[in-house]
């Protein structure tokens, strides 16, 4: 290299970068030291991790030195990162800054070969919620590779981890008080509804959940309801509010109290897996399995009882009803975009925006006072596809690709004028319908993730789209030695859309 040495490449960029001249670079020793508390801790797993890495420079490196000061002044989340040709101090006022400053500078190691260009960079997030979510439902993916995204989330600073255990296909989490859910309710996925029952025990998920927390990663379980409940219904049909032909099951009984215990019985053993404040109860497309309701004489006297109206009505009675249990449990709820027809207060919940098709139900959400997390279908569902040929994704209204994640989300921040300080943040969606492998699972998610840890981080002023893309190689290069296969938008006939099994369309069983 002749002259100034290239950028470094952090991914998300962050809020400030000042180059400076010369560079650091990493030998096998390196001391790292701190102020103490948390800051020693972080020290320590900095020079583990350093140690891990072997850069191949074998000479001494300048120290290292992690300093929090709780009462700095630093924003919480942000951190100060300055790099010098002979040393590297990390500043924050918040346990999670002093974790992301940790991870900044590890990162640029890792991209860079252990050779980081000297700066001082000072930065903070744009949003406070900066999500992926999983679906393990329509096909379980397995402890191994969450805990990989959940290292991958901490170094790309992202914190929500939203985990879609349940839905039409299979339930995923041991519940002690009911032993069918992880019976018969786990067994199938969305391409063989006879698969061999597959689940989390509870100790799995205490595991994932510290984990989780270590990485400053909280972790929300979605418990979807009343409809998406096929795999609960089939195992205690004594609860299933019908539904007809692929839907059978799809939703809960809305009306019985054995129904209303059932969740509440459920509700309890979740609280005590999950420390997060919410609990995601979904609430979308009840629409699609509804059918008995229309029909089924008891449903129809209590719609009339209670003077519900119609079978909207009684769906919104069943979200309020258990919106209510959650406060009683000290838990506030969190759901699909429908939690706010249903007029959830919004005081206690927080809504997920997905209706990309339907802004006005993000400006009706804000409207009405919810906080609301942005993760509209195009561009954040993981689930449609990257580039505009596609043999195996969704192709339905169009595909996501990664500059359009880059971009967001600048092009709806014109609905949510006034309503700034609302919007939590973004998140990444992984439905798994079609996705049957880890292989396909990593090309959907990569680098599309990066993108929106980009979105959810950056500030709009400094974000650029070309600037991301054009750095994008040397975080792909990376994901080469991580083993993780990835859609490649500078090259993508490189890497091509790995096949997925096909799509069960037929009654539940
Ligand atoms: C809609 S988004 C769903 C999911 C599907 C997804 C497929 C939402 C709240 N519900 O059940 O998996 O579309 O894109």
């Amino acid at each position: 290299m002749t002259g100034v040495m290239a950028q470094n490449s952090f991914f998300p960029t962050p809020a400030s970068v000042r180059n400076l001249k010369g560079k650091y670079v990493l030998g096998k020793k390196v001391e790292v030291t701190s102020n103490g508390g948390y800051a020693a801790k972080m020290a320590t797993s900095l020079a583990a991790e350093l140690k891990q890495e072997n850069f191949s420079v074998v000479g001494e490196s300048g120290p290292i030195r992690l300093e929090l000061d709780y009462h700095s002044g630093i924003s919480p989340e942000g951190y100060l990162l300055l790099v010098y040709p002979d040393s590297v101090v990390m500043k924050a006022s918040s346990n999670s800054g002093i974790f992301y400053a940790k991870e900044a500078f590890l990162q640029a190691a890792q991209l860079q070969n252990g050779v980081i260009r000297a700066c001082e960079v000072n930065d903070a997030p744009r949003f406070s919620w900066r999500g992926y979510m999983l679906d393990e439902s329509r096909h379980f993916m397995g402890a191994e590779k969450v805990k990989q995204y959940l290292d991958i989330m901490a170094s790309l600073r992202m914190n929500v981890f939203h985990w879609h255990l349940t839905d039409t296909d299979a339930w995923r989490v041991e519940i002690k008080r009911y032993p069918k859910l992880t019976g018969e309710g786990a067994q199938g996925n969305a391409h063989d509804p006879k698969a061999p029952a597959q689940f989390y025990t509870q100790e799995e998920i205490k595991d994932i959940v510290a984990y989780a927390a270590e990485r400053h990663i909280m972790v929300i379980p979605e418990f979807d309801m009343p409809g998406h409940a096929s795999a609960i219904c089939k195992a205690y049909p004594e609860i299933s509010g019908g539904g007809e032909g692929r839907w059978k099951h799809f939703t809960f009984h809305p009306c019985k109290d054995v129904t209303f215990q059932f969740i509440s019985n459920v509700i309890d053993e979740l609280i005590e897996l999950f420390p997060s404040p919410y609990i995601h109860i979904g609430g979308d497309e009840v629409h699609f399995g509804n059918q008995s309701w229309f029909t089924d004489p008891t449903i129809q006297q209590f719609i009339t009882d209670h003077k519900l109206q119609n079978e909207v009505g009684l769906e919104h009675y069943f979200l309020n009803r258990v919106h209510k249990m959650l406060q009683e449990k000290g838990k506030i709820t969190l759901g699909w975009d429908e939690l706010a027809d249903a007029k959830i207060p919004s005081a206690e919940s927080v809504v997920m925006w997905w209706h990309h098709e339907k802004k006005y139900k993000l400006v009706q959400a804000l409207e009405m006072n919810y906080p609301v997390i942005l993760t509209p279908r195009l561009p954040l569902y993981g689930d449609f596809n990257q580039f505009g040929s596609h043999k195996y994704g969704r192709t339905w209204q169009g595909y996501s690709p990664i500059e359009d994640i880059v971009a967001f989300p600048e092009p709806i921040m014109h609905l949510v004028q006034g309503y700034e300080d609302q919007v939590k943040g973004v998140q990444f969606t992984m439905w798994t319908e079609r996705v049957s492998t880890l292989k396909r699972l990593d090309y959907m998610t990569f680098p599309r993730i990066v993108a929106t840890a980009e979105s959810g981080w950056t500030p709009a002023k400094v974000k650029n789209v070309s600037r991301f893309m054009a750095k994008l190689p040397v975080y792909l290069k990376w994901l080469d030695t991580q083993g993780i296969y990835y859609f490649n938008p500078l090259n993508p006939d490189a890497t091509p859309e790995p096949p997925t099994e096909k799509l069960y369309t037929g009654p539940r069983l």
